[in-house]
């Protein structure tokens, strides 16, 4: 197993609920490490471009606008595998099907409005990381 990095965004409906706190002692709990963490307001051009993989998806405008309704955390959690451990902890996209513990079935609304993202692959985690994060600001 490797030490891995991967990114995390703590959603609109989770910061306007004041959960941020809740929701990284999850993270903590499972052994993931935050090495960077910040809040930012994202604008709807690039909420549109990190989900730009979903463009073509029905709920596309639905996503960018939610992305973009209020702060989001943005953070690079690191620890062994964490990339799966991360979705682990998340759970399914649609709380409805989310196992007990994880933040989704705690915490999400909706299929939508689900609380955190998490990166799904290697690449995808490091294309997601310099997104967000220059090289200074993960401090492991
Ligand atoms: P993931 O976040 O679990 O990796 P994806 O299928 O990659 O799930 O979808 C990205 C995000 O798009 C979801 O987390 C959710 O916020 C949103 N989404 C996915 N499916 C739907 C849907 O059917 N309706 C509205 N939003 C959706």
């Amino acid at each position: 197993m490797a030490t891995e990095r991967t990114l995390s965004i703590i959603k609109p409906d989770a910061t306007r609920r004041n959960l941020t706190g809740k929701i990284n002692a999850k993270f903590e709990e499972a052994g993931l490490r935050i090495v960077a963490q910040k809040r930012i307001q994202l604008t709807m051009d690039q909420a549109g471009k990190f989900y730009e993989v979903h463009k073509d998806r029905p709920f596309y405008g639905e996503l960018c606008e939610f992305m973009a309704s209020a702060p989001v955390v943005v953070q690079v959690l690191e620890g062994e595998s964490a990339i799966a451990k991360n979705r682990e902890v998340m759970g399914a996209t649609n709380p409805a099907d989310a196992a007990d513990g994880t933040i989704r079935k705690d915490f999400a609304l909706s299929v939508g409005e689900n609380s955190v993202h998490g990166s799904d692959a290697p690449e995808t985690a490091a294309q997601e990381i310099a997104f967000f994060f220059s090289g200074l600001e993960l401090v492991g």
